[in-house]
Protein backbone atom coordinates (compact mmCIF):
# COMPACT_ATOMS: atom_id res chain seq x y z
CA UNK A 1 0.00 0.00 0.00
CA UNK A 2 1.04 3.42 -1.05
CA UNK A 3 0.26 5.28 2.22
CA UNK A 4 -0.20 4.90 6.23
CA UNK A 5 -4.06 4.09 6.07
CA UNK A 6 -3.68 3.09 10.11
CA UNK A 7 -5.59 6.72 11.28
CA UNK A 8 -8.28 6.30 8.97
CA UNK A 9 -8.92 2.86 9.23
CA UNK A 10 -8.58 3.86 13.43
CA UNK A 11 -11.49 6.73 12.71
CA UNK A 12 -13.83 4.04 10.87
CA UNK A 13 -13.80 1.56 13.97
CA UNK A 14 -11.65 -1.30 12.48
CA UNK A 15 -9.91 -3.82 14.52
CA UNK A 16 -6.22 -3.02 13.32
CA UNK A 17 -4.88 -5.87 14.85
CA UNK A 18 -7.27 -8.51 12.68
CA UNK A 19 -7.27 -6.30 9.79
CA UNK A 20 -3.72 -7.22 9.47
CA UNK A 21 -3.85 -10.52 9.79
CA UNK A 22 -6.82 -10.58 6.42
CA UNK A 23 -4.45 -8.64 4.85
CA UNK A 24 -1.65 -10.63 5.38
CA UNK A 25 -3.44 -14.05 3.89
CA UNK A 26 -5.11 -11.91 1.26
CA UNK A 27 -1.27 -9.87 -0.02
CA UNK A 28 -0.06 -13.55 0.11
CA UNK A 29 -2.84 -15.15 -1.45
CA UNK A 30 -2.60 -12.68 -4.56
CA UNK A 31 0.75 -12.90 -4.71
CA UNK A 32 0.72 -16.91 -5.50
CA UNK A 33 -2.39 -17.30 -7.99
CA UNK A 34 -2.27 -13.95 -9.46
CA UNK A 35 1.42 -12.29 -10.09
CA UNK A 36 2.23 -15.97 -10.67
CA UNK A 37 0.28 -16.66 -13.63
CA UNK A 38 2.45 -16.71 -17.52
CA UNK A 39 1.42 -14.34 -20.32
CA UNK A 40 -0.61 -11.76 -18.44
CA UNK A 41 -1.99 -8.99 -20.50
CA UNK A 42 0.43 -5.73 -19.94
CA UNK A 43 -2.96 -3.73 -18.41
CA UNK A 44 -3.62 -6.29 -15.67
CA UNK A 45 -1.26 -3.67 -14.12
CA UNK A 46 -4.11 -1.76 -13.21
CA UNK A 47 -6.41 -4.62 -11.51
CA UNK A 48 -2.92 -5.46 -9.74
CA UNK A 49 -2.81 -1.85 -8.00
CA UNK A 50 -6.66 -1.73 -7.23
CA UNK A 51 -6.07 -5.03 -5.35
CA UNK A 52 -3.25 -3.48 -3.91
CA UNK A 53 -5.20 -0.18 -2.65
CA UNK A 54 -8.51 -2.36 -2.50
CA UNK A 55 -8.00 -1.06 1.80
CA UNK A 56 -6.28 1.78 1.34
CA UNK A 57 -6.80 4.65 -1.69
CA UNK A 58 -9.78 3.49 -2.31
CA UNK A 59 -11.51 3.48 1.07
CA UNK A 60 -9.96 6.91 1.39
CA UNK A 61 -11.63 8.01 -2.17
CA UNK A 62 -14.65 7.30 -0.53
CA UNK A 63 -13.66 9.11 2.67
CA UNK A 64 -12.82 12.04 0.80
CA UNK A 65 -16.14 11.64 -1.21
CA UNK A 66 -18.28 11.58 1.95
CA UNK A 67 -15.98 14.42 3.28
CA UNK A 68 -17.39 16.82 0.50
CA UNK A 69 -21.09 15.24 1.53
CA UNK A 70 -21.28 12.58 -0.80
CA UNK A 71 -23.02 9.00 0.40
CA UNK A 72 -21.77 5.41 0.05
CA UNK A 73 -24.02 3.04 -0.31
CA UNK A 74 -22.91 -1.09 -0.01
CA UNK A 75 -24.98 -3.96 -1.35
CA UNK A 76 -24.26 -8.01 -1.79
CA UNK A 77 -26.78 -8.13 -4.61
CA UNK A 78 -26.96 -7.55 -8.58
CA UNK A 79 -30.46 -6.49 -8.26
CA UNK A 80 -29.80 -2.93 -6.30
CA UNK A 81 -29.67 -0.69 -8.84
CA UNK A 82 -26.22 1.66 -9.47
CA UNK A 83 -28.38 4.02 -11.43
CA UNK A 84 -30.29 5.51 -8.62
CA UNK A 85 -26.65 5.83 -6.45
CA UNK A 86 -25.25 7.86 -9.06
CA UNK A 87 -28.02 9.68 -9.72
CA UNK A 88 -27.86 11.33 -5.98
CA UNK A 89 -23.82 11.88 -6.76
CA UNK A 90 -23.78 8.70 -4.45
CA UNK A 91 -21.22 5.59 -4.73
CA UNK A 92 -21.92 2.19 -4.54
CA UNK A 93 -19.83 -0.57 -3.47
CA UNK A 94 -20.35 -4.35 -3.54
CA UNK A 95 -19.21 -5.36 0.65
CA UNK A 96 -17.27 -8.17 1.43
CA UNK A 97 -17.94 -11.57 1.41
CA UNK A 98 -15.75 -13.75 0.10
CA UNK A 99 -13.04 -15.12 2.34
CA UNK A 100 -13.42 -17.22 5.16
CA UNK A 101 -13.14 -14.53 8.14
CA UNK A 102 -14.38 -14.08 11.30
CA UNK A 103 -16.78 -17.52 11.04
CA UNK A 104 -16.46 -18.38 14.64
CA UNK A 105 -17.88 -15.12 15.38
CA UNK A 106 -21.05 -15.83 12.63
CA UNK A 107 -21.34 -19.13 13.61
CA UNK A 108 -22.26 -17.72 17.06
CA UNK A 109 -25.10 -15.89 15.14
CA UNK A 110 -26.27 -18.49 12.53
CA UNK A 111 -26.83 -22.22 11.93
CA UNK A 112 -23.11 -23.73 10.99
CA UNK A 113 -25.05 -25.05 8.08
CA UNK A 114 -25.65 -21.20 6.36
CA UNK A 115 -23.36 -20.55 3.38
CA UNK A 116 -20.10 -19.42 3.21
CA UNK A 117 -20.87 -16.26 1.58
CA UNK A 118 -23.68 -15.08 4.15
CA UNK A 119 -20.97 -16.06 7.01
CA UNK A 120 -18.71 -13.64 5.44
CA UNK A 121 -21.01 -11.01 5.27
CA UNK A 122 -21.84 -11.75 8.98
CA UNK A 123 -18.00 -12.15 10.03
CA UNK A 124 -16.40 -9.27 8.34
CA UNK A 125 -19.18 -7.23 10.65
CA UNK A 126 -18.39 -8.81 13.91
CA UNK A 127 -14.76 -8.78 13.61
CA UNK A 128 -15.03 -5.43 12.21
CA UNK A 129 -12.41 -5.75 9.02
CA UNK A 130 -14.51 -4.63 5.91
CA UNK A 131 -13.74 -0.29 5.93
CA UNK A 132 -16.45 -0.70 2.72
CA UNK A 133 -19.27 -1.47 5.39
CA UNK A 134 -17.90 0.95 8.15
CA UNK A 135 -18.03 3.52 5.40
CA UNK A 136 -21.28 3.20 4.11
CA UNK A 137 -24.26 5.25 5.17
CA UNK A 138 -26.45 3.19 4.18
CA UNK A 139 -26.57 -0.99 3.49
CA UNK A 140 -28.49 -2.15 1.19
CA UNK A 141 -30.25 -5.76 1.50
CA UNK A 142 -32.60 -8.02 -0.21
CA UNK A 143 -34.66 -10.76 0.11
CA UNK A 144 -33.09 -13.03 -2.42
CA UNK A 145 -32.59 -16.42 -0.80
CA UNK A 146 -34.11 -17.47 3.12
CA UNK A 147 -30.26 -17.37 4.39
CA UNK A 148 -29.47 -14.15 3.33
CA UNK A 149 -32.83 -12.44 4.44
CA UNK A 150 -33.18 -13.83 7.68
CA UNK A 151 -29.23 -13.14 8.15
CA UNK A 152 -29.86 -9.13 7.77
CA UNK A 153 -32.59 -9.38 11.01
CA UNK A 154 -29.57 -10.40 13.10
CA UNK A 155 -26.87 -8.09 10.93
CA UNK A 156 -29.19 -4.87 11.60
CA UNK A 157 -27.26 -4.38 14.30
CA UNK A 158 -24.17 -4.48 13.37
CA UNK A 159 -24.42 -1.61 10.41
CA UNK A 160 -24.82 2.20 10.63
CA UNK A 161 -28.46 1.66 8.92
CA UNK A 162 -29.66 -1.08 6.68
CA UNK A 163 -32.80 -1.05 4.32
CA UNK A 164 -34.09 -4.28 2.93
CA UNK A 165 -35.61 -4.52 -0.70
CA UNK A 166 -38.14 -6.86 -1.42
CA UNK A 167 -38.01 -8.81 -4.50
CA UNK A 168 -40.07 -10.74 -6.30
CA UNK A 169 -39.48 -14.74 -6.69
CA UNK A 170 -41.81 -14.76 -10.24
CA UNK A 171 -41.26 -13.68 -13.65
CA UNK A 172 -45.04 -12.61 -13.36
CA UNK A 173 -47.13 -8.83 -14.32
CA UNK A 174 -47.09 -9.07 -10.04
CA UNK A 175 -43.56 -9.55 -10.00
CA UNK A 176 -42.44 -6.99 -12.32
CA UNK A 177 -45.42 -4.65 -10.13
CA UNK A 178 -43.31 -5.28 -7.11
CA UNK A 179 -40.00 -4.63 -8.72
CA UNK A 180 -40.89 -1.46 -9.79
CA UNK A 181 -42.79 -0.31 -6.43
CA UNK A 182 -39.56 -1.59 -4.47
CA UNK A 183 -37.34 0.21 -6.59
CA UNK A 184 -39.51 3.44 -6.51
CA UNK A 185 -38.83 3.02 -3.11
CA UNK A 186 -35.70 2.52 -2.82
CA UNK A 187 -35.37 6.09 -5.86
CA UNK A 188 -36.75 7.34 -2.16
CA UNK A 189 -34.33 6.42 0.35
CA UNK A 190 -31.71 7.00 -1.62
CA UNK A 191 -33.26 10.81 -1.74
CA UNK A 192 -33.68 10.94 1.81
CA UNK A 193 -30.02 9.35 2.60
CA UNK A 194 -28.01 11.54 0.19
CA UNK A 195 -30.62 14.91 0.59
CA UNK A 196 -30.44 15.41 -3.13
CA UNK A 197 -33.76 15.04 -5.68
CA UNK A 198 -32.80 12.22 -8.43
CA UNK A 199 -33.34 14.39 -11.32
CA UNK A 200 -34.81 13.15 -15.38
CA UNK A 201 -31.11 14.73 -16.50
CA UNK A 202 -28.65 13.50 -13.41
CA UNK A 203 -30.91 9.71 -14.37
CA UNK A 204 -30.25 9.58 -17.65
CA UNK A 205 -26.54 10.49 -16.93
CA UNK A 206 -26.59 7.47 -13.88
CA UNK A 207 -28.02 5.08 -16.85
CA UNK A 208 -25.53 5.77 -19.72
CA UNK A 209 -22.29 5.51 -16.73
CA UNK A 210 -23.42 2.29 -16.04
CA UNK A 211 -23.88 0.69 -19.45
CA UNK A 212 -20.60 2.20 -19.95
CA UNK A 213 -19.56 -0.19 -17.56
CA UNK A 214 -21.59 -2.88 -18.86
CA UNK A 215 -20.62 -2.33 -22.52
CA UNK A 216 -16.95 -3.12 -21.41
CA UNK A 217 -17.14 -6.17 -19.73
CA UNK A 218 -19.12 -7.44 -22.24
CA UNK A 219 -16.72 -6.52 -24.75
CA UNK A 220 -13.94 -8.25 -22.76
CA UNK A 221 -16.31 -11.46 -22.44
CA UNK A 222 -16.80 -11.81 -25.98
CA UNK A 223 -13.00 -11.61 -26.39
CA UNK A 224 -12.62 -14.60 -24.32
CA UNK A 225 -14.61 -16.38 -27.28
CA UNK A 226 -11.23 -16.32 -28.79
CA UNK A 227 -9.23 -19.92 -29.19
CA UNK A 228 -6.20 -19.77 -27.60
CA UNK A 229 -7.98 -17.01 -25.17
CA UNK A 230 -6.09 -13.93 -24.59
CA UNK A 231 -6.68 -13.54 -20.97
CA UNK A 232 -6.77 -16.20 -18.02
CA UNK A 233 -10.13 -16.76 -16.10
CA UNK A 234 -8.19 -15.96 -12.89
CA UNK A 235 -7.83 -12.39 -14.35
CA UNK A 236 -11.27 -12.15 -15.96
CA UNK A 237 -12.43 -12.53 -12.61
CA UNK A 238 -10.52 -10.13 -10.89
CA UNK A 239 -12.18 -7.73 -13.76
CA UNK A 240 -15.41 -8.57 -12.98
CA UNK A 241 -14.78 -8.50 -8.63
CA UNK A 242 -13.71 -5.04 -9.39
CA UNK A 243 -16.30 -4.13 -11.24
CA UNK A 244 -18.27 -4.15 -7.74
CA UNK A 245 -15.85 -1.52 -5.87
CA UNK A 246 -14.20 0.79 -8.00
CA UNK A 247 -14.78 4.04 -9.78
CA UNK A 248 -17.30 3.21 -12.62
CA UNK A 249 -15.69 5.73 -15.13
CA UNK A 250 -12.12 4.73 -14.32
CA UNK A 251 -12.73 1.11 -14.25
CA UNK A 252 -14.42 1.10 -17.92
CA UNK A 253 -11.70 3.13 -19.33
CA UNK A 254 -9.62 0.14 -17.89
CA UNK A 255 -11.25 -2.33 -18.86
CA UNK A 256 -11.45 -1.11 -22.80
CA UNK A 257 -7.49 -0.18 -22.64
CA UNK A 258 -7.41 -4.29 -21.68
CA UNK A 259 -9.86 -5.12 -24.11
CA UNK A 260 -7.51 -3.09 -26.73
CA UNK A 261 -4.31 -5.13 -25.67
CA UNK A 262 -6.70 -8.22 -26.01
CA UNK A 263 -7.22 -7.67 -30.02
CA UNK A 264 -3.92 -7.22 -30.63
CA UNK A 265 -3.32 -10.64 -28.81
CA UNK A 266 -6.34 -12.04 -30.67
CA UNK A 267 -4.60 -11.22 -34.08
CA UNK A 268 -1.37 -12.13 -33.67
CA UNK A 269 -2.96 -15.55 -31.68
CA UNK A 270 -1.20 -14.90 -28.21
CA UNK A 271 -3.23 -16.85 -25.58
CA UNK A 272 -2.44 -18.01 -21.84
CA UNK A 273 -2.71 -21.36 -22.00
CA UNK A 274 -0.99 -24.25 -23.94
CA UNK A 275 -2.97 -25.19 -27.27
CA UNK A 276 -5.73 -27.42 -27.02
CA UNK A 277 -6.10 -26.50 -23.29
CA UNK A 278 -9.39 -27.73 -21.79
CA UNK A 279 -11.72 -24.67 -22.06
CA UNK A 280 -14.19 -24.66 -19.31
CA UNK A 281 -17.69 -22.70 -18.56
CA UNK A 282 -18.16 -22.05 -14.76
CA UNK A 283 -21.54 -21.57 -14.02
CA UNK A 284 -23.65 -21.05 -10.49
CA UNK A 285 -23.17 -18.88 -7.23
CA UNK A 286 -21.14 -15.67 -7.37
CA UNK A 287 -17.28 -15.79 -6.24
CA UNK A 288 -16.70 -12.07 -4.22
CA UNK A 289 -13.23 -10.90 -3.52
CA UNK A 290 -11.02 -13.07 -2.84
CA UNK A 291 -12.95 -16.31 -3.43
CA UNK A 292 -10.47 -17.70 -6.17
CA UNK A 293 -9.83 -21.18 -4.76
CA UNK A 294 -11.88 -23.18 -7.82
CA UNK A 295 -10.30 -20.55 -10.64
CA UNK A 296 -6.53 -21.17 -9.29
CA UNK A 297 -7.46 -25.17 -8.75
CA UNK A 298 -9.00 -25.36 -12.39
CA UNK A 299 -5.97 -23.23 -14.38
CA UNK A 300 -3.21 -24.57 -12.44
CA UNK A 301 -4.24 -27.70 -13.75
CA UNK A 302 -4.01 -26.36 -17.28
CA UNK A 303 -7.39 -25.76 -18.16
CA UNK A 304 -8.49 -21.96 -19.16
CA UNK A 305 -11.98 -20.64 -18.09
CA UNK A 306 -13.45 -18.86 -20.42
CA UNK A 307 -16.64 -17.57 -19.19
CA UNK A 308 -18.78 -17.14 -15.72
CA UNK A 309 -22.70 -17.19 -15.88
CA UNK A 310 -22.59 -15.68 -12.51
CA UNK A 311 -23.73 -12.68 -10.69
CA UNK A 312 -19.67 -12.02 -10.74
CA UNK A 313 -19.56 -12.36 -14.38
CA UNK A 314 -22.19 -12.19 -17.03
CA UNK A 315 -25.17 -12.41 -14.82
CA UNK A 316 -24.20 -9.08 -13.57
CA UNK A 317 -22.90 -7.20 -16.33
CA UNK A 318 -25.26 -8.44 -19.26
CA UNK A 319 -28.14 -6.40 -20.76
CA UNK A 320 -27.81 -2.71 -20.98
CA UNK A 321 -30.85 -0.27 -19.88
CA UNK A 322 -32.33 1.30 -22.86
CA UNK A 323 -31.38 4.81 -23.44
CA UNK A 324 -33.77 6.48 -25.09
CA UNK A 325 -36.25 6.86 -22.95
CA UNK A 326 -37.36 10.55 -22.34
CA UNK A 327 -39.26 10.84 -19.07
CA UNK A 328 -38.10 9.96 -15.67
CA UNK A 329 -41.15 7.29 -15.64
CA UNK A 330 -39.73 5.92 -18.82
CA UNK A 331 -36.73 5.47 -17.78
CA UNK A 332 -37.58 3.91 -14.33
CA UNK A 333 -39.40 1.20 -16.55
CA UNK A 334 -36.11 0.49 -18.76
CA UNK A 335 -34.25 -0.14 -15.28
CA UNK A 336 -37.18 -2.35 -14.40
CA UNK A 337 -36.86 -4.09 -17.52
CA UNK A 338 -33.56 -4.48 -17.56
CA UNK A 339 -33.12 -5.82 -13.83
CA UNK A 340 -36.22 -7.97 -13.82
CA UNK A 341 -34.76 -10.06 -17.06
CA UNK A 342 -31.61 -11.01 -14.27
CA UNK A 343 -32.21 -15.18 -14.03
CA UNK A 344 -30.72 -15.79 -10.24
CA UNK A 345 -32.36 -19.07 -8.92
CA UNK A 346 -33.71 -17.45 -6.42
CA UNK A 347 -36.47 -17.29 -9.49
CA UNK A 348 -39.29 -19.99 -9.41
CA UNK A 349 -39.26 -21.05 -12.39
CA UNK A 350 -36.03 -19.70 -14.23
CA UNK A 351 -36.15 -21.60 -17.41
CA UNK A 352 -33.97 -18.69 -19.26
CA UNK A 353 -30.99 -19.54 -16.76
CA UNK A 354 -30.57 -22.70 -18.55
CA UNK A 355 -31.26 -21.68 -21.63
CA UNK A 356 -28.68 -19.28 -21.22
CA UNK A 357 -25.62 -21.72 -20.14
CA UNK A 358 -25.95 -23.59 -23.25
CA UNK A 359 -25.69 -20.41 -25.14
CA UNK A 360 -22.76 -19.12 -23.19
CA UNK A 361 -21.22 -22.56 -23.98
CA UNK A 362 -21.57 -22.43 -27.36
CA UNK A 363 -20.59 -18.74 -28.01
CA UNK A 364 -17.55 -19.06 -25.97
CA UNK A 365 -16.81 -22.32 -27.24
CA UNK A 366 -16.40 -23.90 -24.04
CA UNK A 367 -15.50 -27.97 -23.66
CA UNK A 368 -17.07 -28.35 -20.74
CA UNK A 369 -19.17 -26.36 -17.81
CA UNK A 370 -18.40 -26.70 -14.16
CA UNK A 371 -21.37 -26.12 -12.10
CA UNK A 372 -20.21 -24.08 -8.68
CA UNK A 373 -22.34 -24.13 -5.40
CA UNK A 374 -21.42 -23.07 -2.35
CA UNK A 375 -23.09 -25.49 0.29
CA UNK A 376 -26.05 -25.26 1.72
CA UNK A 377 -27.16 -22.80 -1.03
CA UNK A 378 -30.83 -24.15 -1.90
CA UNK A 379 -31.03 -22.41 -4.88
CA UNK A 380 -28.62 -22.75 -6.68
CA UNK A 381 -28.18 -26.54 -5.33
CA UNK A 382 -31.41 -27.49 -6.20
CA UNK A 383 -30.87 -26.08 -9.87
CA UNK A 384 -27.90 -27.78 -10.63
CA UNK A 385 -29.65 -31.15 -11.70
CA UNK A 386 -31.49 -29.14 -14.23
CA UNK A 387 -28.81 -27.70 -15.23
CA UNK A 388 -26.62 -30.47 -15.34
CA UNK A 389 -29.79 -32.49 -17.15
CA UNK A 390 -29.71 -29.69 -20.31
CA UNK A 391 -26.39 -29.72 -20.50
CA UNK A 392 -25.80 -33.47 -21.44
CA UNK A 393 -28.65 -33.41 -23.61
CA UNK A 394 -26.74 -31.11 -25.43
CA UNK A 395 -23.90 -33.43 -25.16
CA UNK A 396 -21.68 -30.43 -22.79
CA UNK A 397 -20.10 -32.40 -20.16
CA UNK A 398 -20.66 -31.52 -16.48
CA UNK A 399 -18.91 -31.26 -13.21
CA UNK A 400 -21.04 -30.31 -10.33
CA UNK A 401 -19.04 -29.38 -7.43
CA UNK A 402 -20.06 -28.25 -3.83
CA UNK A 403 -17.62 -26.32 -1.69
CA UNK A 404 -17.17 -23.09 0.81
CA UNK A 405 -14.55 -21.29 1.45
CA UNK A 406 -12.35 -23.27 3.50
CA UNK A 407 -9.02 -24.63 1.94
CA UNK A 408 -9.66 -28.45 3.86
CA UNK A 409 -11.12 -29.73 0.34
CA UNK A 410 -8.52 -28.64 -1.95
CA UNK A 411 -6.91 -32.04 -2.54
CA UNK A 412 -10.37 -33.79 -3.51
CA UNK A 413 -11.24 -30.81 -5.48
CA UNK A 414 -8.31 -30.81 -7.41
CA UNK A 415 -8.71 -34.89 -8.20
CA UNK A 416 -12.29 -33.95 -9.41
CA UNK A 417 -11.23 -30.89 -11.52
CA UNK A 418 -8.33 -33.17 -13.10
CA UNK A 419 -10.56 -36.17 -13.64
CA UNK A 420 -13.03 -33.97 -15.70
CA UNK A 421 -10.91 -32.30 -17.72
CA UNK A 422 -9.43 -36.03 -18.55
CA UNK A 423 -12.59 -36.92 -19.67
CA UNK A 424 -13.00 -34.06 -21.79
CA UNK A 425 -9.60 -34.76 -23.47
CA UNK A 426 -10.96 -37.85 -24.22
S1 LIG B 1 -28.91 -12.06 -7.93
S2 LIG B 1 -27.04 -14.94 -6.99
S3 LIG B 1 -26.10 -11.67 -5.98
S4 LIG B 1 -29.05 -13.26 -4.64
S5 LIG B 1 -24.88 -18.22 -2.44
S6 LIG B 1 -26.36 -15.84 -0.32
S7 LIG B 1 -28.22 -17.26 -3.07
S8 LIG B 1 -27.43 -19.15 -0.17
S9 LIG B 1 -25.68 -14.61 -3.59
FE1 LIG B 1 -26.94 -13.67 -5.17
FE2 LIG B 1 -28.33 -11.55 -5.88
FE3 LIG B 1 -29.01 -13.96 -6.74
FE4 LIG B 1 -26.87 -12.81 -7.67
FE5 LIG B 1 -28.11 -17.12 -0.81
FE6 LIG B 1 -26.97 -18.92 -2.36
FE7 LIG B 1 -25.61 -17.91 -0.37
FE8 LIG B 1 -26.26 -16.43 -2.50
Amino acid sequence: MSADYRPMWQQLGLDLDALDALLGVLGQAYQDIFLSQQKRPENMAYFDFVMSEVHGLRIKELMDAKAVGRKVFGSFCVFVPEEFVLAVNGVLVGLCAGAEFGFAEAEKLLPTNTCSLIKSFMGFGLTKVCPYLAASDLVVGETTCDGKKKAYEIFADYVNQLYVMDLPQKKTGEGRALLRGEYRKFMAQVEQVSGKKITADSLREAIKTVNAKRRAMQRLAKLRAADPTPISGLDALLANQVFFYDNPQRFTASVEKICDELETRIKNKVGVSANGAPRILVSGCPMAVPNWKTYMLVEQSGAVIVGEESCVGERGTQFLVDENAATMDGMIEAIVDRYFALDCAVFTPNPTRLEHIKQMAADYRADGVIHYNLQFCGPYQVESGPVTAKLLDADIPVLRIDTDYSMGDVEQLKTRIQAFLEQIGN
